[in-house]
């Protein structure tokens, strides 16, 4: 069982997670992600259930032939990465009707004043806020359906979705008092190891995401390796050297970061990483970085980029996951239903 999972007496540990098909995989989504719901998947001690929450992808334009081909390479990156799915159950969320229908419930429960403090939204709309779709705004009250339609106990997720984890909490408990019932569990997010925020390459204040507009700003897991050592040795930094002590990263964000990337790919601490690399210049240790990077990486996406020659195999997979997920979805929701008191 990973560090930081304890079990709720009332309900039997159940895992969920998902990432969103808006883009290919980046080494955050990997990091912060899906190297830790492989790590759970072996430990855990009851399912462990992972999405690729295409619904979520769509709360911002989303071309139709690209989330195809984007939720089909998720999932090749989840199975490529070590996802089992005759161990975990895996599918794309608008397979399993459920999580929006739960949504809805959830809408009524949540408050405006709630959504409005969301950073994520906040980040996402941007300027324009007005001109964002109900969706964006909606975003946690899915996310919260995501999670407690199958009663998850345990969310792995990077440091970014803490507050939607909160959000979730609240939603569950305001449901819970409302209707007077002990019926969702409070989830806890696991938020784990070196990479739990895994920055730009470019801006050591800004997260890696898929859809940077910058492609250098990110390491994308199908990225091959000149491709990865063209990036890295690009990378913003600092003139200073490596220190030998994790404190002299602090107020060094780019420095930090790479020290970071190479602790969670090595599995090290990053006081293992200064005390072994203090005084090295950066050009020193980004060839090093690259090497690592290139030798964890190049075997996922070459598993990747075959999987992705079967997109029917894949399809399959999913159906599979979707009817699996439904088993434990359904009978949730007509409790939630009945909670509630709708007529059935
Ligand atoms: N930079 C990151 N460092 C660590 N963890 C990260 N995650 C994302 N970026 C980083 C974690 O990956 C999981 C899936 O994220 P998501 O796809 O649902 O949404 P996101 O957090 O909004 O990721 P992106 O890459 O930034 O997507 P876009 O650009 O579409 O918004 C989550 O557990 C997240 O914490």
């Amino acid at each position: 069982m990973s560090e930081g999972v304890q079990t709720s007496p009332a309900f039997a540990p159940r895992v969920f997670s998902g990432i969103q098909p808006s883009g290919g995989l980046t080494l955050g989504n990997y990091l912060g992600a899906i190297k830790r719901f492989v790590q759970m998947q072996g430990d855990a001690p009851g399912e462990t259930i992972f999405c690729m929450v295409d619904m979520h992808a769509i709360t911002v334009w989303q071309d139709p032939e690209a989330l195809r081909r984007q939720t089909r390479e998720l999932a090749a990156g989840y199975i490529a990465s070590g996802i089992n799915p005759a161990r975990s159950i895996l599918f794309n969320q608008s397979q399993v009707a459920e999580h929006a229908q739960l949504a809805w419930i959830f809408n009524c429960v949540a408050r405006m004043g709630w959504m409005k403090r969301m950073t994520q939204f906040k980040d996402k709309a941007g300027k324009n806020a007005e001109n964002a779709s109900l969706g964006l705004f909606g975003y946690p009250a899915l996310m919260a359906a995501d999670i407690l339609i199958y009663h998850a106990t345990h969310v792995p997720v990077g440091e970014d979705q803490k507050q939607h984890i909160e959000l979730t909490r609240d939603i569950a408990a305001k449901f819970n008092h409302d209707y007077g019932v002990d019926f969702f569990p409070m989830t806890e997010p696991v938020i784990e190891g070196a990479a739990t925020r895994v920055m730009s390459l470019r801006d050591g204040s800004k997260k890696m995401s898929k859809s940077d507009p910058s492609d250098a700003s990110r390491i994308n897991m199908t990225d091959d390796a000149d491709t990865i050592a063209g990036k890295i040795r690009k990378a913003k930094t600092d003139p200073e050297p490596l220190p030998s002590e994790s404190a002299g990263l602090k107020d060094r964000p780019e420095a930090r970061n790479l020290v970071n990337i190479y602790a969670a790919l090595a599995d090290i601490s990053v006081d293992q990483v200064v005390s072994e690399n203090g005084g090295q210049p950066f050009s020193a240790f980004k060839p090093k970085l690259s090497e690592l990077a290139v030798e964890k990486l190049a075997p996922i996406s070459a598993e990747m980029a075959r999987l992705m020659t079967q997109p029917d195999e894949i399809d399959v997979i999913l159906r599979q996951g979707a009817t699996q997920a439904r088993t434990i979805a359904a009978p949730i929701l007509q409790q939630t239903y009945d909670i509630v008191g709708m007529v059935r």
